[in-house]
């Protein structure tokens, strides 16, 4: 990747990363097993996940109810975090 990547490319690249480092640890290579789901929540989210019941999110995120979480189901749940930290997020004024 080009240095001359902004902060916010960069920071997308690492959001997509992350869920590809967990998803490829077991089973299938593109999706999330609930396990990886709580290593990846425990070790690249603890701030915004530490209230969350990470077996339910599982469940709320797992549209498809198959166990596994693929990329479009994982980014709902970056949008939701995105919303979370807008909200402690103040607009200048
Ligand atoms: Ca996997
Ligand atoms: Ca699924």
């Amino acid at each position: 990747m080009a240095s001359s990547q902004t902060e916010v490319e960069l920071a997308i690249v690492t959001i997509v990363k992350c869920f590809f480092d967990h998803a490829g640890k077991e089973g299938k290579k593109e999706t999330l097993s609930i396990s990886e789901f709580v290593s990846l929540s425990k070790k690249e989210l603890p701030h915004l996940m530490k209230d969350v019941s990470l077996e339910e999110k599982m469940k709320e995120l797992d549209i498809n109810q198959d166990n596994e979480l693929k990329f479009n189901e994982y980014w709902r749940l970056i949008g939701e975090l995105s919303k979370k930290v807008k909200g402690e997020i103040k607009p200048k004024k």
